[in-house]
């Protein structure tokens, strides 16, 4: 029954699509990602390993990796890669020191051959810390409009009330319906 139910999914198209959420620790990974799944805020402590969820918008699923960004665990995002439709960088707004990190990073996955189909939406997370980066001085920073190869998008947001992310996910479905 099982099988079939897989089978009838595959033949309807109504399969999951894999999405990875990187970026740097402290980023707002797993907050972001219980928002998702619960419209709530919760407390977190730093994603160790990783932890992947199911996450559904108007019939379209989502198989969510959140991906711990320790920089132990950088070195092994690669793993993750394969079959990946969307990533999600995580970017912390408020932390301006590492961005060029997170610019790097963004670079070396992007020429990473598992992804060249993927699609990359940046969440500047953590706007409502006052003096936060703005999503144009994220994309900027980033240098987003450099990027020709693949799919993007920026959204402002804040995990804690949730701000931004309905039309994140708006966007995700978007990509995915358009492939
Ligand atoms: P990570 O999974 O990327 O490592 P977490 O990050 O989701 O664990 O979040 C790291 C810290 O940032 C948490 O604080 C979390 O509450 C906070 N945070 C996440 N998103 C936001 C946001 O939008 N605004 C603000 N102000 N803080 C946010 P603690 O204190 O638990 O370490």
């Amino acid at each position: 029954m099982g099988f079939l139910l897989t089978k009838m999914m595959a033949v309807f198209g109504d399969r999951e699509h894999k999405v990875i959420v990187v970026g740097l620790d402290n980023a707002g990974k797993t907050t972001i990602l219980y928002q998702f799944l619960t419209k709530e805020a919760v407390h977190t402590s730093p994603t160790i390993g990783s932890n992947v969820e199911q996450i559904t918008v108007r019939n379209t699923h989502f198989l969510v990796w959140d991906i711990g960004g320790q920089e132990n665990l950088r070195a092994s995002w690669y793993s993750y890669y394969c079959n990946t439709e969307i990533v999600i960088l995580v970017v912390d707004s408020t932390d301006r020191e590492r961005l060029t990190l997170t610019k790097e990073e963004l670079h070396r996955m992007l020429s990473h051959e598992d992804l060249q189909n993927a699609a990359v939406l940046i969440l500047a997370n953590k706007q409502d810390v006052k003096g936060s980066l703005t999503a144009a001085e994220i994309s900027q920073i980033l240098t987003l409009e450099s990027i020709t190869t693949h799919s993007w998008h920026v959204q402002a947001c804040c995990a804690l009330t949730g701000e931004g992310l309905p039309a994140s996910l708006d966007w995700m479905k978007s990509r995915v319906v358009a492939n």
